[in-house]
């Protein structure tokens, strides 16, 4: 499939990770006035597949700038402007095929 973006292997872009998307920023802490984090729970994760899956859902969302998954506990912090709706995060979720508590 033809994306438009650039071969980021071996181009100098894969020097500087930050440049290329919000998906796997820096700490929130680095992140202008304006984005806010939230926490959620997930049920069904298991292993890091899931963690995988659930990650690139939510990442999807509009204004997602930042998704930390902890498996152990289910915890999915998001970081974001504007922080997703309840409804945004369930549809993700579900996309991924666990459950938003
Ligand atoms: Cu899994």
């Amino acid at each position: 499939m033809e994306t438009g973006l650039p071969d980021v292997a071996g181009s100098s872009l894969a020097m500087g990770p930050h440049l290329l998307g919000p998906a796997y920023g820096p700490a929130p802490t680095d992140y202008p006035v304006g984005m806010a984090t939230s926490t959620w729970t997930v049920t069904g994760m298991t292993c890091a597949h899931c963690v995988k899956a659930v990650t690139e859902e939510v990442s999807a969302i509009e204004g997602v700038a930042a998704v930390e998954v902890d498996l152990a506990t289910g915890a999915v912090t998001v970081t974001g402007d504007p922080d997703p709706s309840r409804e945004q995060m369930a549809a993700a979720v579900d996309e991924a095929g666990y459950a938003l508590v």
